[in-house]
């Protein structure tokens, strides 16, 4: 960071140090060196790096620290960076509850979820909107942050604590995932975070986390997708019948936008008795959303953004205008379709 010599900056910047000093010991004179302590989270990467990140700030002043996740981690990307840096994350069972002396919320707040409901909590930090009150004895919420990390990014800088590469990769992720990569809600003090904690990442890590989201079962569609192709122009289409999640029409519409002069990809399948469509483009003076509810709107759920739309018709009513379920059908329908509303 520069230095602004003005009194004004120095004078701000020594205050607001001191206040997160303040607010580093009021925190901390809420535990006792017999305590055990549990942190809930739901499992999201900014909820894991702040709950490593209030561990790193209680080492050695409670007896333990535990933190416990609400649900097991269902994200590909969430579960390869708890495996690669083995973190110390325990599926919370309703009959161990009791055992802990001090509960903490952090990345969300109690009255969040059921199982957050239940816990009076010591301490709760979160950067979500504040909606109802919170009522605990240690309170910080920051909804203008980007990230939960971001605000233990400082109280590890006012304990004068330098994180491991463990916690640094942890929190760098959060933020980059609760900001998706700064293009939204981001501040400062979320840059000046990652700028603080970047050195210390293990980005060979951080790397694989971030392309790992595909599990091998998923590639026979990838197989499928590459042989049933149809490439109109700058536009792939693909429809892929039966699908075990939507999530996987999104991954390979996006794998085809790799094609340098692939410009629409539109991919579709039949997920829980619908059928979905998913497009996507290169963004560049184009609007996916208003294409799809023109093409699939009066038949179904349409709508997105420009660079990214979905369209979902339930499968009777798309019989009903296709006339018959074959692949070949619905794959002419959605083709017809798209180049009508051009
Ligand atoms: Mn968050």
């Amino acid at each position: 960071m520069t230095m602004d010599p003005s009194n004004h900056h120095k004078n701000t910047s020594t205050s607001r140090r001191r206040s997160r000093k303040d607010a580093l010991r009021d925190f901390l004179s809420h535990f006792q060196s017999k305590d055990q302590v549990l942190i809930t989270i739901d499992p999201d990467p900014d909820a894991i790096g702040s709950a490593l990140a209030v561990k790193r700030l209680l080492w050695h002043r409670v007896q333990s620290t535990t933190i416990g996740i609400i649900r097991p981690i269902r994200r590909l990307n969430n579960q390869t960076l708890a495996r690669l840096l083995k973190l110390p994350l325990v599926q919370l069972k309703q009959c161990e509850l009791s055992k802990y002396d001090r509960c903490i919320v952090v990345d969300g707040q109690p009255h969040h979820n059921d199982f957050f409901r239940q816990f009076s909590y010591t301490a709760v930090i979160d950067h979500h909107p504040l909606n109802s009150p919170v009522e605990a004895p240690f309170v910080d919420i920051r909804p203008h942050y980007g990230a939960t990390s971001t605000i233990f990014s400082e109280y590890l800088k006012a304990a004068g604590i330098k994180p491991s590469q463990t916690l640094a990769t942890a929190m760098l992720y959060g933020i980059k995932t609760d900001t998706r990569n700064f293009e939204r809600h981001t501040i400062v003090e979320d840059i000046e975070a990652f700028r603080s904690l970047f050195n210390s990442a293990n980005h060979n890590v951080l790397r694989k986390v971030e392309i790992s989201d595909l599990s091998i079962k998923e590639l026979k569609f990838f197989h499928k997708a590459v042989e049933r192709k149809h490439v109109v122009r700058d536009r792939v289409f693909v429809h892929l019948d039966e699908v075990t999640s939507a999530d996987i029409l999104v991954e390979i519409a996006e794998f085809f936008l790799k094609i340098h002069d692939i410009s629409w990809s539109i991919v579709s399948g039949i997920f829980e008795d619908s059928l979905i469509i998913v497009i996507r483009n290169d963004g560049y003076r184009k609007d996916a959303g208003k294409l799809v509810r023109k093409a699939f709107g009066g038949i179904g759920c349409a709508g997105g953004h420009t660079a990214m739309a979905r369209a979902e018709i339930p499968m009777e009513k798309l019989i009903q205008v296709v006339g018959k379920r074959s692949s070949t059908a619905i794959e002419r329908y959605i083709r017809k379709r798209m180049s009508h509303t051009e």
